[in-house]
């Protein structure tokens, strides 16, 4: 397993697999797990044997938020100033393709950290909320806007002013999560469809990434432009040769990581 104090890191194949692992307090997100987290992200993204990160809590908790017991005593020159959880940010930059497996509570930033990954693949026992409104706040890693974006105002709005959480087939209906599965099934479910994703070409999924995220920070025409540049980009990789000779040779591709 690993050798980190709030995380459990294996890999299977080309899937790395993190566990948040604090879970007497349902896997609060203090700042050394959050750290440990970025680490192993950005190590995974310069290396060329992980094609795909799966992030995943317990049974009962995905994550339960930010850590409150870090946050209490805090005034706004330390929150703003500092900005102690400026490095949360870097996980939402994590350039290998992510899926957040989630089980349980995903509130507050553990709602948040779920968004920063690509698709969220749920149990049926998954519930998802920004209750920050209760502690007399509101959502400070991009519950405001990367939700907007997703599941648009309306159900934000009502997640985030009245506190209250959304049940799997609630966020699925609502377009947060990808896929639901029964919690006996959701390891498999994640597994399957991470394998998919690390078998392609990693500068593809990489580069299809990219693209998609700039439809939440551009204009439709300005997102237009980035994804014809990434894609005419690809025409200059190997991946991109072989993967359409293989198609016309009628063959499996063999990417550059595996020659
Ligand atoms: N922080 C610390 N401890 C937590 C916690 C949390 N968020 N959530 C649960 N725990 C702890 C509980 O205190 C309890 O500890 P002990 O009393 O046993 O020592 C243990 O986990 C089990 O919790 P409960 O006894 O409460 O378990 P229940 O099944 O009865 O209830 C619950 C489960 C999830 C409904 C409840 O624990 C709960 O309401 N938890 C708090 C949920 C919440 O309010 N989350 C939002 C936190 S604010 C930012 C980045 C991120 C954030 C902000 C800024 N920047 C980048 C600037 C994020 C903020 C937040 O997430």
């Amino acid at each position: 397993m690993s050798d980190y104090e709030n995380i459990l890191v294996s890999q299977e194949g080309r899937v790395k697999i993190i566990q948040l692992n604090r879970p007497k307090a349902l896997n609060a997100l203090n700042m050394p797990l959050m750290l440990e987290v970025q680490s192993v992200c950005m190590a995974a993204d310069k290396d060329e044997s992980v094609g795909c990160i799966v992030l995943k809590g317990s049974e009962k908790a995905f994550a339960a938020g930010a850590d409150i017991t870090e946050m209490a005593d805090k005034d706004f020159a330390h929150m703003y100033g500092v900005n102690p959880f400026g490095e949360w940010d870097k996980i939402g930059q994590t350039r290998t393709p992510m899926i957040a497996s989630v089980s349980g509570f995903a509130l507050g930033g553990g709602c948040e950290l779920a968004l920063m990954c690509d698709l969220i693949i749920a149990s049926t026992t998954a519930k998802f909320g920004q209750p920050e409104i209760t502690l007399g706040i509101i959502p400070g890693a991009g519950g405001t806007q990367r939700l907007t974006k997703t599941i648009g105002k309306s159900k934000t709005m009502d997640l985030c002013l009245t506190g209250r959480m959304m049940g799997a087939e609630e966020a699925e209906r609502a377009g947060l999560v990808s896929r639901v599965v029964d919690p006996e099934d959701l390891d498999a479910e994640v597994m399957k469809a991470a394998g998919v994703i690390a078998g392609h070409s990693k500068v593809a999924a990489m580069a299809g990434k990219d693209a998609v995220n700039r439809s939440f920070e551009t204009g439709l025409t300005e997102g237009i432009g980035a994804e014809r540049r990434v894609f005419a980009g690809l025409f200059s990789t190997a991946d991109q040769k072989e993967g359409m000779a293989a198609f016309l040779e009628k063959r499996k591709p063999v990417w550059s990581r595996d020659q």
